[in-house]
């Protein structure tokens, strides 16, 4: 008997390549090729970074191995092998190859489970969605795991990252609770409210508990990264924030993107470089929190929502 629990490990997915951007944008964009102009402004964006590297891959990859292993050292697990396959949702290997792939491995049963938290019908909501069809198709049992936004070890670690960053304030002479922390996160088309989208309200379950445990003066949460689109995106954004900040005085910030799992483009670019240069020009300090990448807690937090998932069938 097959006793392999296959464990569909979703995320975003990044060009392999500085080659491979202009397909990796074709794909975000449903299949429209980007104009000369903005091509050169993502890839002007990836240089930035860290030279023309693509950190997610590795990040991902880094991962999935590591759910691999948590997986299989819990003792609920015991009589059984958990296996994960990788499914991005803009590059290779994409979501419906980590289904296909279940497959001819002879995996019967499976699990999903996205690298990021919050549930949007936009974000997580699509992928499963993709997952599913592929599983149909292929005759794959599998059910999925939908947020995992208040898990008690998720903010944990969470909260860790903002309480050190608080001490490092408190370290350089500022006082803890005057320093004003920015829970953000991934915006979305303002059209997912009028779906009762619960996206929005999970992200302020978080930076609620997050900011309980790791015991912040005021906070607040604002929206970035919103896409280059004619529609209205869900604010402020992170840089209209800044400028509010400045105008009450504020100069202490300490964004914790809370939204997003590992250190990327959104995150090294969007914070680390553009916010940044915002907050300088201000004469403010900003500091980011740590990403989680494959932090124990993490991998533990995805863990037990996977097992607990297999567990209900
Ligand atoms: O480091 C990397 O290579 C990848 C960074 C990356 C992450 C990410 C996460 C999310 N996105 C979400 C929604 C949208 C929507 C659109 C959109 C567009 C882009 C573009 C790039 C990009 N996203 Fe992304 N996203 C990342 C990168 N994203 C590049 C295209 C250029 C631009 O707009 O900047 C708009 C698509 C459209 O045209 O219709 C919507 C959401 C997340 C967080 C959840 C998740 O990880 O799935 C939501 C990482």
């Amino acid at each position: 008997m097959n006793n392999k629990i296959g464990v569909l490990v979703m995320s975003y997915g990044t060009p392999e390549s500085m080659d491979g951007i202009e397909a990796y944008y074709t794909h975000i964009r449903r299949g429209n090729k980007p104009s000369e102009e903005q091509l050169k402004e993502l890839t002007d964006r990836y240089e930035a970074i860290v030279g023309g590297v693509f950190p997610l891959r590795e990040n991902t990859d880094r991962q999935v191995r590591s759910l691999q292993e948590t997986l299989n050292r819990d003792p609920r697990s015991e009589g059984v092998e958990f296996v994960c396959y990788q499914g991005l949702k803009h590059a290779a290997p994409f979501i419906e190859d980590g289904v296909e792939q279940m497959v001819k491995d002879g995996i019967k049963q499976a699990v999903g489970i996205v690298l990021a938290p919050h549930y949007s019908v936009m974000s997580v909501g699509s992928y499963i969605k993709r997952a599913q069809a592929k599983a149909d198709e292929q005759g794959l049992n599998i059910s999925f795991v939908e947020s995992y936004h208040v898990h008690p070890m998720l903010i944990d670690a969470l909260a860790k990252r903002v309480s050190d960053k608080l001490d490092q304030f408190e370290e350089a002479g500022a006082l803890r609770e005057s320093v004003r922390v920015l829970f953000s996160a991934h915006s979305l088309p303002e059209r997912i409210l009028s779906m009762g989208d619960p996206y929005q309200d999970q992200l302020l379950e978080t930076s609620k508990a997050v900011a309980e445990k790791a015991n912040t003066g005021k906070w607040q949460f604002t929206w970035q990264s919103a896409g280059r689109t004619n529609e209205p995106w869900l604010g402020p954004d992170i840089l209209e924030t800044l400028q509010e900040l400045n105008k009450e005085q504020v100069e202490d910030v300490l964004v914790a993107p809370i939204g997003f799992v590992s250190d990327h483009l959104e995150v090294l670019y969007d914070l680390d470089i553009e916010a940044k240069a915002i907050a300088k020009e201000m004469d403010m300090r900003l500091e980011r929190t740590e990403s989680l990448n494959s932090d124990p807690l993490y991998m533990e937090t995805l863990s037990d929502c996977v097992i607990a998932r297999w567990k209900q069938g």
